[in-house]
């Protein structure tokens, strides 16, 4: 029996995704993208995973797609109608989830391997991890938000670096440049990240995935129409069951238990 190309494990509210084509650096082939779409699937109706956690298996992350498969069948490939069928869900999947997607970047992210990480709400990186926009490398235009997301989180200037010379980004310089949110040493990065997803699992992630709906829309509203839609997550947020805790349990001065609700 071949091995699946994702694993998922679903444990104290948290489901874990393991990219898992670790002789292929985790590189994305179709099979691999079908699997996570079912994965995506069952996390969207499992109401009882309160946050997700993806990593690879083996030294790499993610080395984006399997150029192999890119080389069999006749004829060009449409790279564009590639990115409708599987790139493009896939993040936009995961950043509207309204759940928190955490990211554990075990080694090498490339490609839309890097961008996959980057479309995470929050990613630790294993200090050994480098981040590359690969595409240049092979005559490609960087995707799977990667021209939406650089220039955003380390501007226009840097952007444009990685994304012409496609230079291995460091994990360490990552972080410092505000491209993702920590960089840990390789033997904890596993054990750190379940800490994190254990802990966001029991915050009150229905208002945590409306604080991410926010976020997002930020990058394209006015501050008029950024306050306007506060006002309305706001307004859905104070009819949660988890608001009525965290201000009850302040007032009566004990730890708050979130449902998530
Ligand atoms: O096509 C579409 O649908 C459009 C969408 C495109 C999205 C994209 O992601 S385009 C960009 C594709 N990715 C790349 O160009 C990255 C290619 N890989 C690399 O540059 C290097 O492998 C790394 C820098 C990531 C790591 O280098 P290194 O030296 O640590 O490992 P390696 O020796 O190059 O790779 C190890 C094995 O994995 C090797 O196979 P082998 O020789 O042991 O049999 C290598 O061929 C394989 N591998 C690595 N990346 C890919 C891959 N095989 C297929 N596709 C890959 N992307």
């Amino acid at each position: 029996m071949t091995e699946p190309s994702i694993l998922l494990e679903i444990a104290d509210r948290v489901a874990t995704v393991t990219l898992n084509r670790p002789d292929r650096l985790n590189a994305f082939d179709e099979s691999m993208h079908a699997q996570f779409a079912q994965a995506l699937d069952r996390i969207e109706l499992d109401r009882a995973i309160r946050a997700v956690l993806l990593t690879g298996a083996g030294r790499a992350f993610c080395a984006g797609q399997d150029l192999a498969e890119r080389q069999r069948g006749e004829g060009a490939v449409d790279l564009g109608a590639t990115l409708d069928r599987f790139y493009n869900p896939l993040i936009r999947r995961l950043q509207r989830l309204e759940r928190p997607v955490l990211c554990a970047v075990n080694g090498v992210a490339a490609g839309a391997g890097a961008n996959l990480a980057l479309a995470c709400d929050i990613v630790l990186a294993a200090r050994s991890a480098s981040f590359i926009q690969a595409f240049c490398k092979v005559g490609l235009v960087p995707d799977s938000g990667g021209t939406f997301l650089l220039p955003r989180l380390v501007g226009t200037a840097r952007a444009m670096g990685l994304a012409l010379l496609g230079e291995p980004l460091p994990a360490e310089q990552a972080m410092a440049w505000g491209l993702i949110w920590r960089c840990v040493d390789d033997d904890q990065l596993l054990a750190e990240a379940h800490a994190l997803a254990a802990h966001l699992a029991h915050q009150p992630t229905r208002s945590l995935g409306l604080t991410k709906r926010a976020l997002h829309a930020s990058a394209d509203n006015s501050l008029d129409e950024q306050l306007d839609l506060e006002r309305d997550l706001q307004r859905e947020a104070g009819r949660t069951e988890d608001y009525r805790e965290g201000v009850a349990a302040f007032l009566e001065k004990r730890q708050p238990v979130f449902k998530g609700r």
